[in-house]
């Protein structure tokens, strides 16, 4: 029994180690534009295959509801006290197992069910998370959505504070998953605090960004931030809330027991092996290139005819309206071609889109997993090329096998993080 518990899974299970050798392939040889996609070092990875997978710790440091927890509580202390460091937050709650269910807890201790939320329309960049009907969070609370202007197709400020006046919500919501501009924290908290509501910054997509100082902190301004921890941040798949000390216990409440029983120790201990890398310079210098790559990115879409929505991006991220150069193709048949062609990204609605989600009328590519692997600014372009080249093909096969041979060849030679 203990010699068969103790094989490899090649040894032990040989096909499901077969898919796991063909995945690594598929990452290695193809080009990760999935904007909340990326490449973890090999330590985060190490950590979320550690012991510390076998292990119950409910509860919190010092407070647990099992034996045996003295190592559950010095990795999950160190993950607390980094994650301070980053982002220079009062408390944090690294319990999470993922975004929605950090923001699933932030709603239990702010509101209750029938309360109005005011959020970004998930149709303009914002988040299932923050209203959908068929969410948790659009079956429990009353939604209101802004949105962004037709004009400049950033968020309209005037129309939140409208909104906020009108509806007097509870809760505003700040944070997208499909937005490409600066998002203005103090604006929001000044109409949260006119009209009495408290703040939420979802910061998941941006939160390397704010940890480094490329874009503003919502801290200070939002009495409660959440964000996942493997977006920008490079960290294992989880979620994570920041508040200060005075909403600190209620956190914690509705995390343990409210809404989560025994935390995954094994992705905190990997959190904290991300939090560490996070609070070196070269981290900085990394998000420092993903902008780069996004604006070069977005500027060699530009100039071969792509449109990208409000003109650009701040950020890690872009979105880019295919009208203009392929009327007729809708952005799920993009995401197939550009598929076969060995580039990895999603269809994505642009505001206003005349599309149905299912079909849309653009994609969003965003630069952090390209990032890791190393490519900068000159690759950038050539990546514009290949991508118009893929959507150019019309579904050709020669021609999109063509684009997967010079992309297989770029990925040669930028191999993804490997032991
Ligand atoms: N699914 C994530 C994204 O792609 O942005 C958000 O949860």
């Amino acid at each position: 029994m203990l010699t068969a518990l103790s094989k490899s899974l090649s040894e032990v299970d040989p096909d499901l180690a077969a898919v796991v050798g063909r995945e690594e392939q598929r990452q290695q040889n193809t080009l990760e534009l999935i904007a909340s996609e990326n490449h973890v070092s090999v330590a985060v990875r190490e950590a979320v295959g550690s012991v510390f997978t076998n292990k119950y710790a409910e509860g919190y440091p010092g407070r647990r509801y099992y034996g045996g927890c003295v190592n559950m509580d010095a990795i999950e202390d160190v993950a607390r006290d980094r994650a301070r460091q980053l982002f220079n937050s009062e408390h944090v709650n690294v319990q999470p197992h993922s975004g929605a269910q950090a923001n699933a807890a932030v709603f239990l201790a702010a509101l209750q069910p029938g309360d109005t939320i005011l959020s970004l329309d998930l149709a303009h960049g914002g988040h299932l998370t923050h209203g959908l009907k068929v969410n948790m969070s659009g079956a429990l609370y009353n939604i209101v959505h802004y949105g962004v202007t037709r004009e400049t197709e950033r968020i309209d400020i005037d129309a939140v504070r409208h909104l906020a006046r009108e509806h007097k919500p509870k809760l505003i919501i700040t944070g997208a998953s499909a937005y490409p501009r600066t998002i203005d924290f103090a604006a929001f908290a000044e109409i949260a605090r006119e009209v009495g509501a408290a703040l939420m910054a979802d910061i998941a997509h941006i939160a390397g960004l704010i940890a480094t100082g490329l874009h503003p902190s919502p801290i200070g301004h939002a009495e409660f931030t959440t964000t996942t921890t493997h977006k920008t941040l490079r960290g294992p798949r989880g979620g994570m809330i920041m508040c200060g000390p005075d909403h600190a216990k209620l956190i914690d409440k509705w995390v343990f027991p409210g809404s989560q029983g025994g935390p995954l120790m094994h992705v905190i201990l990997a959190k904290a092996v991300a939090f560490g890398e996070a609070l070196r310079p070269e981290f900085k210098q990394y998000q420092q290139q993903i902008v780069q790559n996004a604006q070069a990115l977005a500027e060699a879409l530009g100039g071969r005819g792509y449109r990208l929505v409000s003109g650009g991006t701040d950020n890690h991220l872009m979105l880019v309206d295919l009208r203009d150069v392929h009327p007729d193709l809708t952005g799920k048949q993009a995401e197939q071609w550009l598929e076969v062609a060995g580039i990895i990204v999603n269809k994505n609605m642009i505001p206003f889109d005349e599309r149905k989600p299912t079909q849309t009328s653009g994609l969003r590519l965003g630069t952090p997993a390209l990032t890791t692997r190393g490519l900068g600014a000159a690759e950038m372009a050539t990546v514009a090329g290949l991508i118009h080249a893929a959507l150019s093909a019309e579904g050709d096969d020669q021609k999109l096998a063509s684009v997967r041979d010079d992309v297989q060849a770029l990925c040669a030679n930028f191999p993804v993080p490997h032991a």
